[in-house]
């Protein structure tokens, strides 16, 4: 796909969509015109018809996953229009994504760029992985969900110390507290694991790995009570599909599983 120029698309294995951020010059750092092919990217594999991707996985370079949001961009904005065309909030467009999405995470994860891997559903990172929310240093905040998505994912103390001094963090540091899955033991590891991982997710019926991003999502956004209600519902509603006898009569039948995805 040469239509891009700030991102590289890939289907390195089987139903396994890959977006490589690639503006080395500034660090992938997230301009406006890559976010518009980012989001083009991600809409393509999540909307493909013939449903051949089943999962995404989302990456930069050694370097650098993405130093933030274009800071040199950014610098003359002003609040009428930041406010008037609601600046940042096309980047949540990766969110209305239905497949899952997998962050590989090497090198520096600052600001806006943390707050991109945080908006994937697994994070994985190289053992050179730099995060951090350094906003408070350019006399701003987090603006990308950054201060609630960090909250949510290490708590409280961690969160307000990471966002009020904004002091970077370290992929080790990342894994133990939870916002990241897994260090690998090389960017190529991480990698590659994320697209063990995504080649796996994609192995399965599309409806079925649907329903179980949109359940874990819910768990945000809801109560327990309410939450386990939903899920029970999506999942009585999975009787509907295909898949389901599929799966469930491949196993009595010791058989594998044809998936028809639908
Ligand atoms: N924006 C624009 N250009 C950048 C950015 C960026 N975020 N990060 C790096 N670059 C550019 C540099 O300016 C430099 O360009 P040039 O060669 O033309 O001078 C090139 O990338 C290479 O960078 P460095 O020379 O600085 O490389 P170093 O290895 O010395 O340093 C660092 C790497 C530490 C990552 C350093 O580049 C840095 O501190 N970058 C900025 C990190 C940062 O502050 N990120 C947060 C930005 S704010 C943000 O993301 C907000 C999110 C949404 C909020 C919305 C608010 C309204």
């Amino acid at each position: 796909d040469q239509k891009y120029e700030y991102i590289v698309t890939s289907t390195p294995r089987p139903g396994v969509g890959q977006i490589t951020l690639n503006r080395p010059k500034a660090l992938n750092a997230l301009c406006s015109p890559l976010m518009t092919e980012l989001n083009a990217a991600l809409r393509a594999f999540d909307r493909d018809e013939s449903k051949s991707i089943g999962a995404v996985v989302l990456t930069g370079s050694d370097r650098a996953f993405a130093a933030g949001a274009d800071i040199k961009e950014m610098k003359d904005l002003e609040f009428s229009s930041a406010y008037g065309r609601d600046f940042i909030k096309a980047w949540s467009e990766l969110t209305e994504i239905t497949l899952p999405i997998i962050a590989a995470v090497n090198g520096y994860a600052l600001g806006g760029g943390c707050e991109l891997a945080m908006m994937a559903d697994i994070m994985y990172c190289g053992p050179k992985a730099v995060f951090g929310q350094p906003e408070i240093k350019l006399g701003v905040i987090p603006g990308a969900g950054g201060s609630q998505r960090l909250t949510r994912a290490i708590g409280k103390s961690k969160a307000m110390e990471i966002i009020l001094t904004g002091k970077n963090f370290t992929a080790e540091e990342a894994e133990k507290w939870g916002l990241a899955s897994k260090v690998f033991e090389s960017p190529e590891a991480c990698v590659n694991g994320a697209l063990d991982t995504a080649e796996v997710i994609a192995s399965y019926g599309r409806l079925a790995v649907k329903a179980g991003k949109e359940v874990v999502n819910q768990a945000y956004e809801t109560g327990l009570a309410e939450g386990v209600k939903y899920e029970r519902r999506i999942f009585h509603g999975l009787f509907a599909s295909k898949d389901q006898k599929i799966g469930m009569t491949a196993f009595a039948n010791k058989q594998k599983p044809e998936w028809s995805h639908e």
